[in-house]
């Protein structure tokens, strides 16, 4: 499918400004992982957006960490696609001018090679206790779900009602504050405070871009759609600037 064709103004600020991009579960669709809110959201009969919560984990613990280690398998079983991987050249070529503000939590940037990344929802990658709170990376798939304390782990991301991890959502402002250019790839942003960030930036004069197959609760309220799977148009954006040609 098509990259889609950027704006002349789009190209211009990823060349010359500060860029925030905001991305969400759609940016890792095309590596075979299940969205939240597709056509095949169903995760064994179950809201995927229903199980992500304090009140899910409070009544069936075990459902909820059954749902966290398919994820975690899934991940681990998927690679970084040409969206993530564009993602990461962007960083290389601006530098402090990019920063990625990401609601995934399944590591795929990282393991693309961004690193000026902003975890607005956490990691599946790290597990804290919820009786000592002690919180560490946890890359084996059998994961305990009991702490040595004896209290129960969970995993370290971000349900329903619970706050973002400290700064995280100031660091993500401050960028949509200063950006130039927002490009809001593979999210339904319907889940705040991450879906307010484009608002912010725009107020503030940058100029807003969506990247998605689909209309979004967004769509109305950005400055430039394209209409295709960013896996192909954040590629095509990175080569209409003609950055990464080295
Ligand atoms: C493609 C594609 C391709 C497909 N290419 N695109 C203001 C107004 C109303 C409500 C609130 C508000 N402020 C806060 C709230 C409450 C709540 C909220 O937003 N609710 C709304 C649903 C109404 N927010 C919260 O509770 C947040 N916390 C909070 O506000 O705390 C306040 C507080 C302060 C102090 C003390 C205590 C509290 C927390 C939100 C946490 C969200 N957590 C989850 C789970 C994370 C862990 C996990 O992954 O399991 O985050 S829910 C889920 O939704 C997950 C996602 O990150 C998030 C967003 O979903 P996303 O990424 O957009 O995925 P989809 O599936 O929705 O969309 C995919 C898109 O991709 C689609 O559009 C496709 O078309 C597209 N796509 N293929 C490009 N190839
Ligand atoms: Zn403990």
């Amino acid at each position: 499918m098509s990259g889609g064709s950027f704006s002349d103004t789009a190209i211009e600020r990823l060349r010359g400004g500060r860029v925030l991009a905001l991305t969400g579960a759609g940016v890792s669709a095309e590596s075979g992982l299940a969205t939240f809110r597709g056509p095949d959201g169903l995760w064994e009969g179950h809201d995927p957006a229903t199980l992500a919560t304090p009140e899910a984990f409070a009544r069936d613990p075990k459902t909820v960490w059954k749902f966290y280690a398919a994820r975690r398998e899934a991940a681990a079983g998927a690679s970084p696609n040409p969206g993530h991987r564009a993602l990461a050249v962007l960083e290389t070529e601006l530098g402090d001018r990019f920063l990625l503000a990401t609601q995934n939590v399944d590591g795929l940037h990282e393991r693309a090679g961004s690193r000026r990344i902003v975890r607005l929802h956490g990691s599946i990658w790290r597990i804290r206790c919820t009786r000592c709170g002690d919180e560490y990376e946890e890359l084996d798939l059998r994961a305990s779900a009991r702490c040595p304390c004896g209290g129960r782990r969970r995993p370290g991301v971000v349900w329903f009602g619970e706050p973002l991890p400290a700064d995280a959502f100031d660091r993500a402002a401050e960028a949509a504050s200063r950006a130039d250019l927002v490009l809001v790839a593979g999210t339904s942003s319907i889940v705040y405070p991450a879906a307010g960030l484009p608002e912010i930036a725009r107020r503030a004069g940058a100029w807003t871009v969506e990247i998605n197959p689909q209309p979004t609760a967004l769509s109305e309220r950005v400055d430039e759609r394209i209409a295709a799977p960013s896996g192909a148009a954040l590629p095509a954006l990175v080569e209409a600037a003609a950055l990464g040609a080295s």
